[in-house]
């Protein structure tokens, strides 16, 4: 474990060169060892930007010119002193910048260690200290708009108003058993049970949004299964917006699981294109098709795409079947082909849902697909 009073200093901007770079020092002596680096020496002013110029190892030669912000606890994003120094970005002057401050005491930071302070200090809840990282992380606006929701403290507010009715509750359960004689209750049985159902609704109304929660910050993993030559790697392609796996008209083209991260609909989605599903002898193309039945196994949702130009097969049928359970569209491709299967009976027994018909050629049906996709993915059980 290490100390949480003492003065660290972190590299604030990403690795690499850049117009501008920050270093960040957090605790009792940031004024004092900013100071130690800076030409203007200690005498920043509470939260106002002052244009100075940093010196070298021996404090003799300028390095660069910078921009230096105060802020004294208990008003900074750790709740200690903090000063943030903007230079420009190049890792050679931050280096340094942190090597000064190194040898006059600070120490440098660990990972979220600024973060963690923070929480210490009260500045945020550990619900908030995590949307921090998630903020950091989202790879898309909507992944980003729920992180500084989070962040802003919706979530911390709805547990809080949870937290302050039973501890209502318990207050009048315990004055009523503290002074059974005095000829009345702080509270009335049914009242009681009736504010607790009422906790029970608003725990099951969170619980509800958790795995919507979890795959807007996770993302989810959308697995295309099929059998051979219905068009997977079209699909994929078509929902990748790139020609990243390779498509030829001879069935067993595909036998490595291909990913591509996509933003559909907000959510961060990690698309596997896998081997056509079917019996085979031959040993790499076997291997291929357990490894696409392994990651449905593991998939939030699978697209089982069928070629509806064509009659069903047994491979369909099984597929169909084999997926009943799990979380998946059915995805009837080849649309520009015409849609023979739609007419088959026995495609209503094993799809709640009729199929969503599409070209990977003409790309028909692909906003459909994108938007069920994203509305599917949020309902996963
Ligand atoms: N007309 C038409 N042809 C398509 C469509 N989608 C795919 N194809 C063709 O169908 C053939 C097979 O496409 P792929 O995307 O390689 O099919 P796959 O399911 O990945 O095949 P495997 O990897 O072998 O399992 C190719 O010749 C594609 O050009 C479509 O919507 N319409
Ligand atoms: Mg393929």
């Amino acid at each position: 474990m290490f100390a949480t009073d003492d003065t660290i200093i972190a590299i604030a901007t990403p690795a690499g060169r850049g117009a501008l770079g920050v270093v960040r020092l957090s605790g009792a002596r940031a004024l004092d060892l900013a100071g130690a680096m800076l030409e203007c020496g200690a005498s920043l002013q509470p939260r106002h930007a002052t244009l100075t110029r940093i010196t070298a190892d021996d404090g003799a030669a300028v390095v660069d010119e910078v921009v230096a912000t105060f802020f004294p606890a208990p008003h900074s994003y750790t709740g200690e002193h903090v000063v943030e120094i903007s230079g420009h970005g190049s890792p050679v002057l931050l280096h340094a910048m942190l090597k000064r401050a190194i040898v006059a005491g600070a120490r440098l930071a660990e990972p979220g260690e600024f973060t963690l302070r923070s929480f210490l200090n009260g500045k945020r809840d550990l619900i908030q200290s995590e949307a921090v990282a998630d903020l950091i992380d989202a790879a898309t606006p909507l992944q980003a708009r729920v992180a500084f929701d989070q962040l802003e403290g919706t979530l911390t507010e709805r547990i809080a108003s949870i937290d302050v009715q039973l501890f209502d509750l318990i207050a009048r359960l315990e004055g009523s058993l503290d002074f059974p004689d005095e000829g009345f209750h702080f509270i009335e049985p049914l009242e009681a049970v009736a504010q607790i159902d009422e906790t029970i609704k608003a725990l099951d109304a969170l619980l509800a949004t958790a795995e919507t929660g979890r795959l807007v910050r996770e993302g989810a993993t959308v697995v295309i299964s099929g059998r051979p030559n219905v068009g997977k790697s079209s699909v994929f392609n078509n929902l990748a917006g790139a020609s990243r796996a390779i498509v030829t008209s001879i069935p067993g083209t595909t036998r490595d699981l291909i990913t591509e991260r996509v933003n559909i609909g907000g959510i961060a989605v990690t698309l596997v294109d896998t081997a056509g599903w079917r019996e085979t002898a031959d040993i790499v193309e076997s291997e291929g098709v357990s490894r696409g039945t392994h990651a449905r196994g593991i998939a939030d949702l699978v697209l089982l795409v069928l070629d509806g130009s064509e009659p069903f097969t047994r491979e369909d049928e099984q597929l169909l079947v084999a997926t009943a359970r799990t979380n998946r569209i059915v995805v009837s491709n080849k649309r520009d082909l015409g849609t023979l299967q739609s007419s088959l009976p026995g495609i209503r027994e094993d799809c709640l849902v009729p199929p969503l018909t599409v070209s990977a050629l003409t790309g028909d049906g692909f906003d459909q697909l994108r938007r069920a996709i994203s509305d599917r993915g949020r309902t996963v059980a």
